[in-house]
């Protein structure tokens, strides 16, 4: 009996690990506004990984396609390249922000307006390999929060 309830509270334990996925904090996720015809804006936002993580893409309902992007010198011009995943160390806050890694809202199927805010979903490898989904929101303003 005693050996059932131990087994019962890991299975939940278990479980519970399972759906807390990667762990990754999301903070201040923004993106700027646009205008009809506009096929792209960029996002940004703070992400932090307890246990360490991958972020390995991302998707939106709003958007054909999710890139993550790094900037980088081209000669002298400084231009913006796709990444097949962006590392987040354990504890640590990688910042998405203009001028720097962001996420890539592209083939936009409508206009953003200030002040709705849109679902995206990340997909992260967790540091023991496994893959995880996480739904977050991201707000459309003009400026950063
Ligand atoms: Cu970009």
């Amino acid at each position: 009996m005693k050996q059932w309830a131990a087994v019962a509270a890991l299975a939940m334990a278990l479980t519970a690990n399972a759906q807390r996925g990667a762990d990754v904090d999301v903070k201040l996720a923004w993106a700027r506004p646009t205008v009809a015809g506009q096929m792209g804006t960029g996002a940004f936002m703070h992400l932090t990984s307890k246990d360490g993580a991958r972020l390995l893409s991302a998707s939106s309902e709003v958007a054909g396609v999710v890139e993550i992007h790094e900037m980088a010198m081209d000669g002298n011009v400084m231009r913006m390249r796709p990444i097949r995943t962006l590392d987040l160390p354990p504890g640590s806050t990688v910042e998405l922000k203009p001028g720097g890694h962001h996420m890539m809202l592209m083939d936009l199927k409508r206009p953003l307006a200030t002040g709705e805010k849109i679902k995206v979903e990340l997909r992260l490898e967790t540091r023991d390999k496994k893959l995880v989904t996480q739904p977050i929101e991201i707000e459309i303003r003009p400026r950063a929060p």
